[in-house]
């Protein structure tokens, strides 16, 4: 959209008043924040009316991107981009006295997910937005994200994220939408064999919808978040007249609690009734919602599948294809045979993971009780799938068991989703033929045609634009603004590979953004970091797989190379590193202690004339990501080869400039073919070695250490005082990592130290450094998602753009 300067301040101005009942000049940065959101919205509202109208007048095919998570950070500043007016409302703004990036800071990260599953799927509707693409999310709002970590003596310390608290200026409640969620209950069959859900226990699904702005395209999407409310009665005023207040409230606060907190979990919740009733409030809320706005267009049901697609992203929305069916079957009356190949042409999944503790299972008993009519139809779709599965397996009942939805009392939400869908896709190369030659090989043997992959991606827009605008400016000077629309042409910056201008450019930012960084950590933690070092980040959610104790393990071992030779010739070092744990995950909690516990050892040893730092910074998020990505030299990208399914962290930190230390895993053998060898810093065991390894039983840990004395060094160290004069402290670590390495820390510690030592020479050259940032940043416009998400809308969807 246009818009004069003077005509924004006029609107500014007037919104701020109206706002804040305040003059101007005794606003606050929130009311300043609150007026100007409130005013974005306002004018993006026209487009997300049009954009809307012409979907529905050209009945273009809508995707619903179904996701327990979207985490989408901050909106202000890629709403400002999307519609084209940031420049003219940061100068609206300065000539008004206000500062746009101080404003921007106010915003409260919508932190609705746990980390890549989340983010990515918040990455993929701003694709959609930007490429045209008629998508929209659908999901939970939650009253409470992703809790808020501090660091209290080393510890984490989980307190709630009341993101909601100030109100949310970007959503709209649709009370109009509204609709019911039927738990519990007795399933009825009348003489004709129809089936009626009765005496139910209905909740109230509340629709909020936030804009999704695209880029500079006047398109602007939907993300549907559903909130839980009590159906008529708000609470029992008799039980409240007899002093009864807990009660009177019960219904109300049971009611509510279905769309209050995000379960802070990565992996899966084991069992919990109220993750299974959040699962299907929003499955059921969503699909009701698409069906009723499908119905309007008077097109008959069975047709459905050239309109709309479901995404199942993870198996938390797989009951989607279970309440398809109920709705078809139950309300639209089509028989079995029929519903089921509407489902399947609707209904495509992604498989994020192949960790077993991640795959979804439930009990049949709390299943059945709480969704007992789908419960009946996946015991049906189970029921078919085996008889299927007994005739090609010539009556093997073994295998027949093996691969069953319902198998010993258990529902395996990935087997529905694989049967259900007509699509099931991995999340990268590596990933996908995993998933079709190992974890899922035997789905792989029967249904070949619905496997496929779909590296991910991250939107350049938000990752490079935004969060980087001094390094965003250089390319552009260089290259032209055509890699905002399509970051394919970042590939144009090889040719300034040997430019020294240029080079000095990249470098000149690098370091403008590693003085800011180091203001933020100066401020929030209190070390003074040495700008010059190397700045080598580690930060995602922790994990034993994602093996932060390497790399602690790593900076112990430097820091007692430094403790034998204070004088000798190091390259200074800022090791940082964000990273939630689950709250339940003890072994994760107690390596962010033994980091903490490791910096405040190292940064207060003078010995060492502050050539390590070691940073733990609390609280990652998206807007923390935003400041701590673009100040990054070194990317640790360290995860058992195998375990991570793509990440894609490691993707904007290569848009950024930073050299990743990587094994070959997930999207990082993807990173490795685009810049090759030369730079990208690799090590560890392969794929196959690490197959061998667990097939074998043959891992010795005891000869690793035995034969190499600074790793039996820094595990000593964990147990002898060194560290604390608690010896117990971190004996858990060292009993996993000695007794029960499954994650072969040990293993390719060797190997990660050569790697940081070749990173060292590297960074000495200071030539090649700078070039081995210029093709990281050139070859990461293939990891766009706007190209994932026109593979997904091509190979998956079959749906088009819908351009103005
Ligand atoms: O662990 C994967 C991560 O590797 C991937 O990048 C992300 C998005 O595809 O999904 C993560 N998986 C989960 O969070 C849970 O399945």
């Amino acid at each position: 959209m246009g818009i004069l300067k003077d005509t924004f301040k006029i609107d500014y101005v007037k919104k701020l008043t109206n706002k804040s009942g305040e003059d101007i000049e005794k606003t606050s940065n929130w009311d300043q924040y609150n007026a100007l959101a409130s005013l974005v919205r306002e004018y993006l509202t026209s487009d997300w009316v049009n954009t809307n109208d012409r979907y529905n007048e050209k009945k273009s095919k809508q995707v619903y991107y179904f996701s327990i998570e979207f985490l989408t950070g901050r909106f202000l500043l890629n709403n400002l981009v999307g519609i084209g007016i940031k420049n003219i409302v940061e100068k609206g703004l300065k000539e008004l006295g206000f500062d746009l990036e101080e404003i921007i800071s106010v915003e409260k990260d919508q932190g609705l997910g746990n980390g890549g599953l989340g983010r990515l799927a918040a990455g993929f509707l701003d694709s959609m937005a930007a490429l045209s693409i008629p998508g929209h999310g659908c999901g939970i709002r939650y009253n409470y994200g992703l809790f808020e970590q501090k660091i209290i003596d080393g510890y984490q310390v989980e307190f709630p994220d009341a993101w909601l608290k100030d109100r949310n200026v970007w959503e709209i409640k649709k009370l109009d939408k509204a609709v019911e969620v039927h738990f519990y209950g007795d399933v009825r069959i009348d003489s004709n064999g129809k089936y009626y859900l009765e005496n139910t226990s209905p909740v109230l699904a509340v629709p909020y919808d936030t804009p999704i702005v695209g880029y500079k395209n006047d398109v602007v999407n939907t993300l549907r978040l559903w909130s839980a409310q009590v159906i008529n009665k708000e609470f029992d005023f008799s039980k409240f007249s007899r002093g009864e207040y807990m009660n009177a409230f019960k219904k109300k606060y049971d009611v509510e609690s279905i769309s209050q907190v995000l379960y802070p979990n990565d992996s899966y919740d084991e069992g919990k009734i109220l993750r299974l009733k959040q699962e299907y409030f929003f499955v059921s809320a969503g699909v009701q919602g698409i069906i009723r706005s499908f119905k309007k267009m008077g097109i008959p049901i069975n047709k459905i599948y050239d309109y709309v697609s479901i995404h199942i992203n993870d198996t938390h929305p797989a009951m989607a294809i279970a309440e398809l069916m109920r709705i078809f079957i139950d309300i639209e009356d089509l028989s079995w045979e029929e519903a089921w190949d509407i489902t399947l042409k609707v209904c495509s999944y992604t498989n994020h993971t192949i960790l077993s503790e991640a795959l979804e299972c439930w009990h049949v008993g709390i299943f059945k009780e709480l969704l007992p009519r789908i419960f009946m139809i996946i015991e049906e779709i189970n029921r078919r799938f085996c008889k299927d599965l007994f005739d090609i397996y010539n009556k093997d009942q073994n295998k027949v068991n093996d691969m069953a939805i319902i198998s010993d009392g258990i529902i395996r939400m990935a087997y529905l989703a694989i049967v259900g869908s007509h699509s099931v896709n991995g999340v990268a190369k590596l990933h996908t033929e995993i998933l079709k030659n190992k974890e899922l090989h035997d789905f792989y043997t029967i249904f070949p045609a619905k496997f496929n992959n779909k590296t991910n991606g991250i939107t350049h827009r938000r990752w490079l634009l935004n969060a980087n605008p001094d390094l965003s400016n250089v390319i552009t000077k260089y290259i032209g603004d055509y890699w905002v629309k399509d970051a394919l042409n970042l590939r144009e910056l090889i040719k300034y590979i040997d430019d020294e201008k240029f080079q000095d450019e990249i470098e000149i930012v690098k370091q403008k953004n590693k003085d800011a960084l180091a203001d933020y950590i100066l401020e929030h933690n209190g070390i003074k970091v040495n700008t010059k070092s190397i700045f080598d980040v580690h930060a995602k959610r922790l994990h034993e797989y994602k093996r932060q104790t390497l790399n602690i393990l790593h900076v112990m071992f430097l820091y007692n190379k430094l403790l034998k030779n204070p004088d000798l010739d190091f390259v200074p070092r800022t090791f940082i590193f964000a990273a939630k744990a689950a709250p339940s995950y003890y072994i994760a909690k107690q390596t962010i202690k033994l980091i903490n516990t490791v910096g405040d050892k190292i940064n207060n040893d003078k010995r060492i004339k502050d050539k390590i730092k070691v940073v733990f910074l609390e609280n990652y998020s998206v807007s923390l990501a935003e400041i701590l990505i673009p100040a990054t030299d070194v990317s640790e990208q360290i995860s058992t080869t195998t375990k991570e399914a793509s990440g894609t962290g490691n993707m904007k930190f290569m848009m950024n400039g930073a050299v990743t230390i990587a094994t070959l895993d997930g999207a990082n053998v993807e990173i490795h073919e685009e810049v090759g060898t030369d730079n990208i810093v690799l090590f560890g065991l392969t794929e196959e070695e690490v197959y061998e390894l667990y097939e074998k039983h043959e891992y010795n840990t005891q000869a690793i250490i035995d034969e190499d004395p600074r790793l039996k060094e820094v595990l000593d160290q964990l147990k002898n005082g060194f560290l604390s004069e608690d010896k117990e402290l971190f004996q858990i670590i060292y009993d996993s990592l000695v007794y029960n390495d499954e994650y072969f820390v040990l293993k390719d510690f060797d190997s990660y130290v050569k790697a940081h030592e070749r990173i060292e020479n590297y960074y000495l050259d200071r030539e090649r450094w700078l070039k081995m940032c210029i093709i990281n940043i050139a070859h990461s416009g293939v990891f766009s998602s706007d190209k994932t998400i026109l593979e997904y809308a091509s190979g998956i969807w079959e749906a088009q753009r819908v351009p103005k």
